[in-house]
């Protein structure tokens, strides 16, 4: 097709630009009591025309008047930036009229509480949300631009570590495509995640600087900033009505950014926002220090300040206690709450309805802090009763538990949170006094309950628990997988579900199908289009229709060409990425996740020196061996000796295997760097195998293994998190299952568990661990290799010895399944059909039924 290229705008004066097309008006800075007259402020808010001619003239516009460049002078980052800003302005009058009749109808508001959003790429999706994909490739290739070039330009928001943030994401994704008025409040950190890189098989990190080459999403607000206070003490006092009271007289304050970002709903014309807050020092903060003439000190006051939006902390479920983390935590919750209560709702509005209004969504105890807050404002600020407070307070939250491990329970200290914040600490203490002693009422002369379940806890210091302050000032406690949710209950806080059972629930986690179906694997989704219809992508249980077609060889063969072609595609973008050269037609093996020790990649590990070991020593034909290549995506938390050590060693056994000409064409080893979302959408498409192989118990929900059997593969896995609920969907025949179950585990683990006598009594797991003793994988060094395997023998926290020949068992099951591909096609597809229940628009119509009980906007 070819189409007439309009001269660029700067080169025609403005008044030749016709009058419709001219940038957006926001109607609230022409609204109720502006005076305006001229019809284009009055009139309804311009979206520009959805044509190709239309969308080149905006295109060049926003190059020439918003970029500041010509064409023949743009970089690919500026065309980027300008095509960014274009396909915004599509979703402009979508997201003003949506913010418009969010308040005017008074809906009742879910404010999304995370301190992380790995949102992935945003181009992508607002492509998709505004349909203008087709039109964008015309109109770029008309101007001699490549649409895929400029998605390469976009450095991905990494806001987040893993599962957690990702599933925010995942969440406001389907609140905004459900119609669900949501706010999803967090933190702008000028950092991300970092970006990993190995040298010498050794994880190297580096700064994450996303916002170097512009922000073309993101809308500052820097007039609606929000002032934080922190330190100082409290004092008491009397006021007029002859009241003793309470206020807090803080030492330093900082304020909050307001940064808006649109999160379109796919095809149903709203457009939800997502606010994050960045810190910057205010004026009182350093006008004394300037005035004393020291510049310098100044200076470094204000670096101060806004170091507390510099860095996410790279931590995944073992949260390390940091002073500045709280900082971080406070900072976003005091932003987030005042912005609602002074900005969202009218001046006069009375606090006592505020539950009408909204419910803050508690992502994990790091927004908990909110709690105290909302009372202190409410009870401080605003005069309320205190009891009167608390019943506002608890119907306004709910929390969101995301771990079992016991160490990734928030814990602060009383000092540290008496210093930083001392009213917040007065009022915890108050709930938790008032608390205790209706949980003595209830069960007189249970002492050691009451100091069980008290949210302050004395040994080994005096810290107040947050997940207990979450749980007892929640309307709804909810884990987020049937076992977790369970497990919840019988093991985190059984006190707290014996007293208030009806306080628990659960919600299983879930995946946006547009994200991870429709723009991550495309032909796949034609493919289903051409077969069910289009309207799976709002309503994925209609992937159930798809089961028939499993039968049908044709539909089979289809798919199997999607695959093959998902291949080619993670083998190009690897090879130009990375230089990593996957083989073709290799099994795909896939575990990408965060590194953790309870997630176990030395199981994997095992299993592949041991596949390796066997073919070495002549015990296992090379010709009889299913060419695998098995592929590792994972980072690690920088203080996590433990989890670099694994990540070395599976660099160091990968670099041998693939070397190895005895090994060759049957074994592949690829761990390319720097998993994250963007990544994902390209390898997961690819994967035919799932590795979901946590320790029974351990794995709250996990979400990778959702997003694995939506796009056709098949999950190796213990029955631990969302697993359990995947392997009763899809079928037993259609998943491979082994390893203890959870009270297999406690039982093993009650009679003492010894890592060494499996060693001893499995030759295929002696000789595998032998193996890598030998040095043979790293040059003869014995010594780098022994922090994982001592760990593995003497202590092996996470049973991966125990549950070794179990999973190559299962291995094996998978070979024999996969040497039939017409049968493991099939089985791949039923995955497909059966697993449209791990939608997160189910997630979220979950959440509104038991928890929010919100209601789509009209
Ligand atoms: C993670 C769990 C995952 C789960 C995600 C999302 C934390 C603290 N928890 O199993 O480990 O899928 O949360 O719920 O990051």
């Amino acid at each position: 097709m070819t189409i007439a290229v309009p001269a660029e705008p700067f080169r025609t004066t403005l008044d030749a630009v016709p009058a419709d097309e001219r940038p957006s008006t926001d109607e609230h800075r022409y609204g109720p009591e502006s005076t305006a007259t001229h019809p284009l402020a009055t009139g309804p808010i311009v979206t520009p025309p959805h044509s190709v001619e239309g969308f080149v003239r905006e295109f060049l516009r926003e190059l020439n008047y918003g970029q500041g460049v010509a064409l023949a002078r743009a970089t690919v980052n500026d065309q980027y930036l300008a095509l960014a800003r274009t396909v915004a302005h599509y979703l402009a009058a979508r997201w003003l009229e949506t913010s418009r009749v969010q308040r005017e109808t008074k809906a009742k508001t879910v404010g999304y509480l995370s301190a992380e959003y790995l949102l992935g790429r945003q181009l992508g999706n607002a492509l998709l949300a505004t349909d203008l994909r087709d039109i964008v490739e015309d109109g770029l290739a008309a101007c001699g631009i490549s649409l895929a070039t400029l998605r390469a330009q976009e450095v991905e928001p990494g806001l987040g570590n893993g599962g957690l943030g990702r599933l925010a994401a995942c969440f406001i994704d389907s609140l905004a495509t459900l119609n669900i008025p949501c706010i999803g409040y967090g933190i702008r950190y000028e950092y991300g995640i970092f970006r990993q890189t190995f040298v010498d098989g050794r994880q190297v990190e580096q700064p994450d600087a996303w916002l170097a080459l512009g922000s073309p999403w993101e809308y500052p607000h820097p007039e609606n900033s929000v002032r934080v206070d922190f330190g100082g003490h409290t004092e008491t006092y009397t006021d007029e009505d002859g009241e003793t009271r309470t206020r807090w007289v803080p030492s330093w304050n900082v304020l909050g950014i307001p940064y808006n970002y649109m999160v379109p709903g796919y095809h149903n014309g709203r457009v939800n926002t997502l606010r994050l807050w960045s810190a910057q020092a205010t004026k009182a903060f350093d006008l004394d220090i300037f005035n004393s003439g020291d510049y310098a000190e100044a200076v470094r006051a204000q670096t101060f300040a806004e170091n507390i939006s510099k860095v996410l902390y790279p931590e995944d479920s073992t949260p390390q206690g940091r002073e500045l983390r709280l900082q971080q935590q406070y900072f976003f919750v005091a932003c987030s709450l005042r912005d609602f209560i002074d900005r969202e709702l009218p001046q006069d509005f009375d606090l006592h309805h505020l539950p009408e209004r909204i419910i803050f969504q508690l992502n994990d105890t790091h927004p908990v802090i909110a709690v105290p807050e909302l009372m202190r404002i409410l009870v401080d600020e605003r005069d309320m009763p205190w009891a009167e407070a608390w019943q506002v307070t608890q119907q306004c939250f709910a929390y969101t538990c995301h771990t079992l491990l016991p160490e990734a329970l928030e814990v602060w200290p009383t000092e540290l949170l008496g210093r930083l914040l001392p009213r917040h600490l007065e009022i915890i203490c108050r709930i938790n006094d008032d608390f205790l002693a209706d949980v003595r009422a209830a069960y007189p002369g249970d002492e050691m309950r009451v100091r069980r379940m008290s949210i302050v806890a004395d040994y080994p210091e005096r810290a107040v628990r947050m997940a207990y302050l979450a749980t007892v000032a929640g309307s709804k406690v909810n884990g987020v997988a049937e076992l977790h949710s369970q497990l919840l209950r019988d093991k985190v806080l059984p006190d707290f579900s014996d007293y208030w059972p009806e306080k628990f629930t659960n919600v299983t986690n879930g995946v946006t199908p547009r994200r991870f179906i429709r723009l991550a694997n495309w032909n796949f989704s034609q493919l289903i289009n051409e077969t069910i219809g289009v309207g799976w992508v709002t309503d994925l249980d209609r992937l159930a229709e798809l089961e028939p077609y499993a039968e049908e060889a044709d539909f089979r063969a289809r798919f199997r060409a999607v695959k093959s072609a998902n291949k080619e595609r993670l083998r190009q973008l690897l090879l130009a990425r990375d230089g990593i050269d996957l083989p073709a037609d290799h099994l795909l093996d896939a575990m990408v996740k965060r590194l953790h020790e309870y997630k176990r990649q030395s199981l994997k590990l095992l299993h592949i020196v041991s596949t390796y070991e066997q073919i070495l020593s002549g015990a296992v034909d090379p010709a009889h061996v299913t060419p695998r290549t098995f592929i590792f995506g994972a980072k690690a938390a920088p203080g996590y000796r433990m989890a670099k050590e694994i990540i070395h060693l599976i660099n160091a056994v990968g670099a041998t295997i693939n070397t190895d000409p005895r090994t060759q064409g049957r074994l592949y080893v690829a761990f390319p760097p720097n998993y994250n979302v963007t990544l994902a959408e390209k390898l997961i498409p690819a994967a035919d195998l799932s590795e979901q192989i946590s320790l029974a118990g351990k794995e709250a929900s996990g979400t990778g293994n959702m997003k694995f059997a939506l796009n056709g593969a098949l999950t190796i896995g213990t029955d631990d998190g969302a697993n359990v609920e995947i392997r009763e969907l899809v079928g037993d025949d259609n998943f491979f299952l082994f390893g203890m179950t959870e009270p297999e585990v406690v039982e093993l683990q009650s009679h003492g568990y010894v890592p060494s006598q499996v060693y001893e009594s499995n030759p295929l797991l002696k000789s595998a661990i032998d193996l890598i003793a030998s040095g043979h994988f790293t040059e003869g060094n014995r010594e780098s290799v022994a922090p994982v395997l001592d760990d593995l023998l003497y202590n092996d926290r996470f049973l991966t010895l125990a549950d070794f020949q179990s999973y190559i068992d299962a291995q094996a099951r998978v070979d024999a399944a996969y040497a039939d591909r017409d049968a493991w096609s099939r089985k791949a597809i039923l995955n497909v059909a059966r697993s449209g229940f791990f939608s997160s628009d189910r997630s979220m119509r979950d959440y509104i039924d038991r928890i929010w009980h919100t209601k789509p906007l009209k």
